[in-house]
C-alpha cells in the first residue's frame, strides 16, 4: 500500500525506491505524478534515516514524457498564467543525493526528469530522446539546456530537430549515463551505487553535489570560489574530525551528519 496514487515507494536501509507507477500511460508525466513526486521528494530530503534514493520507472519505460492527453486542450494562456512545469523545479531542489535507474523509454519529459538526477544509471534497454517537436512544440522541462549540457550542441541540436532517440551505449558515449547495466541488474546495480553513497558522511554528500552543480551554474573562476569556500565549511564539521581519525586508526568512519 503506497500513499502515493502514482508511485510505489520501497526503503531498503538507508535508501529511498521510487518506482513511477502509471503502467497505463507508460509512465507519462501528468499533474498527478508531479504532485507524487513533489511530496515523495519532500519527504526524502526531510528524513535524516534517508541518504540516497533511486527514481525509477517499469521495463519498457521509464516515462514516456509529459502526458500528451492531459496538455492538449491547454494553450498559451493557460501554460503562461500557471508557469506550467515551473513545479519540476520543486524535484530539482532536492538537497540530497537521487539517482536516476532509466529502462526502456525516456523520452521528452521522461529523459528531462531523468537528467534532472544527480546521474543516470541506465539500462542496456534505455531510449532517450526528445521527441517534442514531432507534436510541434520543444522540450519545457529543460530538457533544451540539459540535454545541450550534457551532450553539447550537435547532439543535442540533431535530437531536439529530428526526434531521433539515443539508446544507451551512444548516451554512455556521449556521457549522458553514469554507466550501462544489463536490464535485468538494473536496480540490483542501482541500489548498490545508492548504498555506496548513503554510507558517506551526509553533509559530505550535500556537498560535493553542490560542488559538481556549481560547474553548470558558474564560471570557473566563481566555481572554484564557490568548491574552496564549501572544502572550508566541512572541515568545520563533526564527521570531518572523525572521517580522518578513523583514516588514521584504520577503521571504518562512524558519521553523525554534523
Ligand atoms: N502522454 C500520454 N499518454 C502516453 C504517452 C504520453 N507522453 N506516451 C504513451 N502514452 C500512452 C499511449 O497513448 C497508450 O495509451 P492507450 O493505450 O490508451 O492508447 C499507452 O501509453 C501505450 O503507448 P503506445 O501504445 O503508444 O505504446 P508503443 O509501445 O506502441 O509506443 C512510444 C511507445 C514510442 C513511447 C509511444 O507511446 C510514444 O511515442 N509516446 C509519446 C512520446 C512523446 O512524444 N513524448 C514527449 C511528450 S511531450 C513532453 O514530454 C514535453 C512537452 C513539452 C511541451 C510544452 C507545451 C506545454
Amino acid at each position: 500500500m503506497s500513499d502515493y496514487e502514482t508511485l510505489l515507494i520501497e526503503r531498503h536501509d538507508a535508501v529511498t525506491l521510487v518506482r513511477l507507477n502509471r503502467p497505463q500511460a507508460l509512465n507519462a508525466l501528468n499533474a498527478q505524478v508531479l504532485t507524487d513526486l513533489i511530496a515523495a521528494f519532500a519527504a526524502y530530503d526531510a528524513d535524516p534515516e534517508q541518504r540516497c534514493l533511486v527514481l525509477t520507472g517499469s521495463e519498457k519505460a521509464f516515462a514516456a514524457g509529459a502526458d500528451i492527453k492531459e496538455m492538449q486542450p491547454n494553450g498559451f494562456s493557460h501554460n503562461y498564467a500557471t508557469n506550467f512545469f515551473a513545479g519540476w523545479e520543486q524535484v530539482t531542489a532536492t538537497r540530497k543525493p537521487w539517482i536516476a535507474a532509466v529502462a526502456g523509454f525516456a523520452l521528452g519529459g521522461g529523459c528531462e526528469l531523468a537528467m534532472m538526477a544527480d546521474f543516470i544509471l541506465a539500462a542496456d534497454t534505455a531510449k532517450f530522446g526528445q521527441p517534442e517537436i514531432k507534436l510541434g512544440v520543444a522540450p519545457g522541462m529543460g530538457g533544451s539546456q540539459r540535454l545541450t549540457r550534457a551532450v553539447g550542441k550537435a547532439k543535442a541540436m540533431e535530437m531536439c530537430l529530428t526526434g531521433r532517440m539515443m539508446g544507451a551505449d551512444e548516451a554512455e558515449r556521449a556521457s549522458l549515463v553514469a554507466r550501462i547495466v544489463p536490464a535485468a541488474d538494473l536496480i540490483e546495480e542501482a541500489l548498490k551505487s545508492a548504498a555506496a553513497i548513503a554510507a558517506m558522511a551526509p553533509l559530505a554528500a550535500i556537498a560535493n553535489k553542490e560542488m559538481v552543480n556549481a560547474a553548470f551554474e558558474t564560471g570557473l573562476a566563481m566555481g572554484i570560489v564557490f568548491e574552496r569556500r564549501l572544502f572550508a565549511g566541512l572541515t568545520a564539521t563533526e564527521d570531518k574530525t572523525e572521517g580522518m581519525t578513523a583514516f588514521v586508526e584504520k577503521r571504518p568512519g562512524v558519521w553523525s551528519g554534523r
